[in-house]
């Protein structure tokens, strides 16, 4: 008798604390946030996502991460999420600017003005308009901004060999910019030749020279071990560059207001996470460069912010710029 009522109290008991909520879901119950990215699982956005995003939504979502362009390759994720196929990616605006060409007023050099600018903008009203459209056009809600880092020229040839002061310094550099438009007109405001590749073949393509350089902030340069096959980095800090988690809609959607929550409370707590070590690292990383042999270096960056925001301003991307926004964002700026 004892047994049944062991086993019949358990049961009711289970019943009545899974509609409370407070049982955990099984793990087939859990909804399954799959996500594509490019970089290492040791980049520190990775390690923002699996160690705050991950255990934070674990009661009722299994966070499933695949780095290194496993699942999907650059570029292709935000239209994986969009058809069903994926539930998150750490997007950028270069990548959303290929749907919505406003976004690229956040693409621009010298516009972002540090992290903290980032994050001001990210949240002001001003943003408000790009974030619907995502959702309304592209299924896809963009939960937090992530902060990549300052971006830096970064060459195979030594500065002895090439030493870069001005744009006019990397004319005829082959510089490998990511694939989208907005990279590749990026590499050409710089002053150089841009060769558009994923992010996942430069390596090899600095190894075998296939490319001259390419660019990424310090701690990119390092967990992609970029500075095994080059030698010098030119500190333009041409793009205080950024990137979103994005998740999918539909995914947000199927939520309830209290996972809603905890998925938003997440993805800001990664980001922030992810933001400090990011920082932290880009503050130690020019000792350690120069201890792997590379000349790191200050160019002329007036003139580098002077020929870029001339090429910007001049150009088309800049005709798709909603009027007042690039006010707005410099006023953020302070
Ligand atoms: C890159 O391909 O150089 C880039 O830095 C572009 C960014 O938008 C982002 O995709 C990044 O790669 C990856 O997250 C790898 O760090």
């Amino acid at each position: 008798m004892t047994a049944i009522i062991t086993r019949r109290t358990l049961l009711s008991a289970a019943a009545a604390a899974l509609a409370a909520g407070a049982m955990p879901a099984s793990a087939q119950d859990k909804i399954r946030l799959r996500l594509s990215a490019v970089q290492s699982e040791t980049d520190q956005r990775s390690i923002a996502m699996l160690e705050k995003f991950a255990p934070m939504v674990a009661d009722f979502a299994s966070f499933e991460p695949h780095w290194n362009g496993s699942l999907f390759q650059q570029g292709t994720e935000l239209e994986a999420i969009a058809s069903g196929d994926l539930e998150m990616s750490i997007t950028s605006a270069q990548e959303l600017a290929t749907f919505f060409p406003e976004f690229s007023i956040f693409t621009a050099g010298y516009v972002h003005q540090s992290a903290e600018h980032q994050v001001k903008v990210f949240n002001d009203p001003l943003m408000d308009a790009f974030k619907k459209k995502v959702e309304d056009e592209l299924g896809v809600k963009l939960l937090s901004v992530m902060y990549l880092g300052r971006r830096q020229v970064n060459l195979r040839m030594p500065k002895s060999e090439r030493t870069v002061m001005t744009p006019a310094d990397l004319a005829g550099v082959n510089l490998r910019m990511p694939g989208t438009d907005a990279w590749q007109f990026l590499g050409r405001a710089l002053g150089a030749n841009p060769t558009p590749m994923a992010f996942t073949e430069v390596y090899t393509a600095l190894q075998t020279g296939a490319v001259d350089g390419q660019d990424n902030p310090l701690p990119t340069v390092v967990d992609a071990k970029f500075y095994e096959v080059t030698k010098q980095i030119v500190l333009t800090s041409h793009l205080v560059d950024l990137n979103y988690i994005a998740l999918s809609k539909a995914a947000w959607d199927a939520m309830t207001p209290e996972q809603q929550a905890k998925v938003q409370e997440a993805a800001d707590a990664a980001a922030d996470f992810g933001r400090q070590n990011q920082l932290q690292k880009e503050g130690q990383l020019v000792s350690f460069l120069e201890e792997q042999g590379l000349d790191v270096y200050e160019p002329d960056v007036a003139a580098f912010r002077d020929h870029v925001q001339k090429a910007y301003l001049e150009s088309d991307f800049a005709k798709d710029w909603p009027a007042g926004v690039l006010e707005q964002i410099n006023a953020l700026g302070g």
